[in-house]
C-alpha cells in the first residue's frame, strides 16, 4: 500500500508541489502543427482535427499530448487511467484513487478527500489538465505511485509510458451508451458556449464516422484490447457493464493489478465494500462538491454533477432508434471481428 504522503490534492499546493515552468514556444509550435491538421465538424463543441496517428480532437488536447509526448517521463511504478470518453473514466478514478491511498484515507472516513474535491483534481488528464495553459511541469517530485489519466488512444500515450513498463487501467463501455453519454454532456458544454445543441442523429452519424472526442471510438478500444493481450501484466482491460455487475470483484482486481491486494484484515473489515460505496453513483452523485463544484481544465469550466447523468446500463435504448442500436452493432462487430473482443 501507499505508505508516502500524497497529498489531497489542492490545486495549490499541487501547482508548488509540481515548480510549474511554463514553455510557450513549445506548445505555440504545437498550436502551429495541429492547425495544419485537416480539420472537420464533430460530435464537440469544438472543431476537430485529425491527428497524424488516425485520431480526432479538438486543438487544445492535441496540443497537450504532443506536449507530454516530449515532455513527460514516466517511471515503471505509474499507474494511468486510460479511456475513452463517457466509459466509466470518473468511476475507474475513484476506484483507483480510494484503492490506492486506502490507508492514508479510510473510505470509510468522514473526512476523505472525496469530500473536498471533484472526482477529476484526483487522477489528473495528461493532454488538458497537466500539459495545459504553457505547462511543463516539474512532476518528479510527486510520490509513488503517481497517478494519472488520459483519453489518448494507445498509440498516441505519451512514449515513456509505453517504454517504461508502467501499468495502464483501461476501461471500455457499449459504444451505444457511451454515444449517449456523449451526447449528453456535449450538448451541455454547446449549451454553454452558446451553440446549438446536436440532435441524436447527427451525434450519432458524427460517432459512426468516427469524429467523436478521440474516435473513432473502434480503433480506441482495439488500440488498448491489443495492448492487453500482448501484455496482460501492464494492461488491464475492464468493462463498465461488467463492473456494474460486479464492482467488489473489480476493485479486487484493480488492487491485485497495481500490486496492492487486499489483506485478510482488510476483507474482515469490508474494505472493499467501504471503497465501492464511496465511489458508488449513488453516493458520489449525492455530494455537495458534486452538486455544487466545478472542475476547471483547458477546455473550460465544467461542473462536476455533468460527470453523473444516469450511471446505467442500456440507457441507449431510450435514445437511439433501434436502427441505430443495429447499424452501431454492425459496425462493432465489423470491427471486431477475429480480434477476441466482445463487448456488446
Ligand atoms: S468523462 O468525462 O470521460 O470523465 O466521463 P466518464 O466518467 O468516462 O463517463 C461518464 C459516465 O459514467 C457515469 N458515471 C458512473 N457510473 C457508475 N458509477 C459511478 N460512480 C459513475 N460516475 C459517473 C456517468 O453517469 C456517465 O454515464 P451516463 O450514461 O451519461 O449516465
Amino acid at each position: 500500500m501507499s505508505s508516502s504522503k500524497q497529498p489531497i490534492p489542492l490545486q495549490d499546493e499541487q501547482e508548488a508541489q509540481t515548480k510549474n515552468e511554463t514553455n510557450p514556444e513549445l506548445y505555440q509550435h504545437f498550436a502551429s502543427l495541429v492547425s495544419s491538421l485537416p480539420r472537420s465538424q464533430g460530435l464537440s463543441n469544438n472543431e476537430f482535427y485529425r491527428h497524424d496517428q488516425g485520431w480526432n480532437s479538438s486543438l487544445v488536447p492535441m496540443v497537450g499530448a504532443m506536449v507530454a509526448d516530449v515532455c513527460f517521463t514516466a517511471r515503471p511504478s505509474d499507474i494511468v487511467v486510460a479511456t475513452t470518453p463517457k466509459s466509466g473514466t470518473t468511476w475507474l478514478k475513484s476506484l483507483l484513487y480510494a484503492t490506492v491511498h486506502r490507508e492514508q484515507h479510510p473510505a470509510d472516513a468522514a473526512d476523505h478527500p472525496f469530500y473536498s474535491f471533484g472526482p477529476h483534481e484526483f487522477i489528473k488528464y495528461f493532454e488538458f489538465q497537466i500539459y495545459s495553459h504553457n505547462n511543463v511541469p516539474n512532476l518528479k517530485e510527486l510520490p509513488d505511485p503517481r497517478l494519472f489519466a488520459t483519453h489518448l488512444p494507445f498509440v498516441s500515450l505519451p512514449r515513456t509510458v509505453v517504454t517504461s513498463g508502467c501499468k495502464i487501467v483501461y476501461v471500455c463501455r457499449d459504444p451505444k451508451d457511451t454515444l449517449v453519454s456523449m451526447w449528453h454532456f456535449i450538448n451541455k458544454l454547446r449549451a454553454r458556449d452558446g451553440l446549438e445543441p446536436l440532435s441524436v442523429d447527427a451525434a450519432a452519424e458524427f460517432f459512426c464516422d468516427g469524429l467523436s472526442p478521440y474516435g473513432p471510438y473502434w480503433d480506441h478500444v482495439l488500440g488498448y484490447w491489443q495492448a492487453h493481450l500482448a501484455h496482460p501484466e501492464r494492461v488491464l482491460f475492464l468493462r463498465y457493464e461488467e463492473m456494474q455487475r460486479d464492482p467488489a470483484a473489480h476493485v479486487r482486481r484493480l488492487a491485485e493489478f497495481v500490486g496492492l491486494p487486499f489483506s485478510a484484515g482488510e476483507e474482515e473489515k469490508g474494505t472493499v465494500d467501504a471503497i465501492v460505496r464511496l465511489c458508488s453513483f449513488e453516493h458520489m452523485s449525492r455530494l455537495e462538491v458534486t452538486k455544487g463544484g466545478k472542475t476547471d481544465n483547458a477546455l473550460g469550466s465544467v461542473p462536476n454533477s455533468s460527470f453523473f447523468r444516469q450511471g446505467t446500463v442500456r440507457d441507449w435504448e431510450n435514445h437511439l432508434s433501434p436502427e441505430t442500436g443495429r447499424r452501431i452493432d454492425a459496425i462493432t462487430e465489423a470491427k471486431f471481428k477475429g480480434t477476441g473482443l466482445c463487448i456488446i
